[in-house]
């Protein structure tokens, strides 16, 4: 027999992590130690990867470390692929119901276009969406130049900027990446990191776990 004082109390709503930024920029390279850091945690993670092109073989890696993992393929979920998103959210939430979920966005994506298509969200109302972009600080230049409203969008829309590749970069290509930013969006928190240095990332990591903590 059950009582309502031993009744499991209702889940937590999800909340979303969405990493946005150009082809290559280095998201997934990101996701992964994040991930590993939210299991680390307690805090039950899927993730849902969109790429428009060629499946990678990032998804296998994600899986070997136990995330469950979503791909929606060949389009852009801003765009195109509005309601598969929705509807892998819905599945997700139905099947597994996660703390967290994130959303590796296309690299053509932008931040208003995926909370456009989450507006469409049916499900239990989502607790948090925090936007993160990744910049590339060795090619922000030359895409700055060629794609300025996909690449200024994709700064503008983020609630957080991770500069990534420092281990890389040249002095002048970190800077001109931190004036695009305080240019653009000069209230977003911002971190220089290299997924090569894991002792430097651990506090950006620390900071987008703590945007979705339950
Ligand atoms: N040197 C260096 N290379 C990096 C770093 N982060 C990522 N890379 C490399 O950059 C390339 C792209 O990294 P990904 O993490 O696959 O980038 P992505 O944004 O997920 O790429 P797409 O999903 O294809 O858009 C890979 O060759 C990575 O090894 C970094 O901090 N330093
Ligand atoms: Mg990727």
């Amino acid at each position: 027999m059950t009582s309502s004082n031993t009744a499991e109390p209702p889940p937590t709503p999800m909340r979303l992590l969405v990493f946005a930024g150009f082809l290559g920029s280095g998201k997934t390279s990101l996701i992964l130690p994040l991930a590993t850091l939210l299991a680390a945690g307690g805090i039950r993670t899927c993730f849902i990867v969109n790429e428009v092109g060629d499946v990678g073989i990032d998804q296998q890696v994600m899986r070997d470390g136990g995330l469950e993992v979503y791909e929606i393929t060949a389009g852009c979920i801003c765009c195109q692929l509005t309601v598969d998103l929705v509807t892998t959210l819905g599945e997700i939430e139905t099947r597994i119901h996660p703390d967290v979920v994130i959303i590796e966005a296309s690299g053509v994506a932008t931040p208003t276009g995926i909370h456009s298509a989450l507006d469409h969200y049916q499900g239990t109302p989502l607790a948090a969406i925090h936007t993160v972009t990744v910049v590339d600080p060795t090619r922000i230049e030359a895409l700055l130049a060629v794609m300025t409203p996909l690449i200024e969008g994709q700064i503008i829309g983020a609630d957080e900027i991770l500069i990534t590749k420092m281990d890389e970069a040249t002095d002048d290509e970190v800077a001109l990446a931190l004036d695009a930013v305080a240019r653009l969006h000069p209230q977003a928190p911002v971190h220089t990191v290299s997924v090569h240095d894991r002792a430097g990332l651990a506090p950006a990591l620390s900071a987008l776990a703590e945007a979705v903590r339950p």
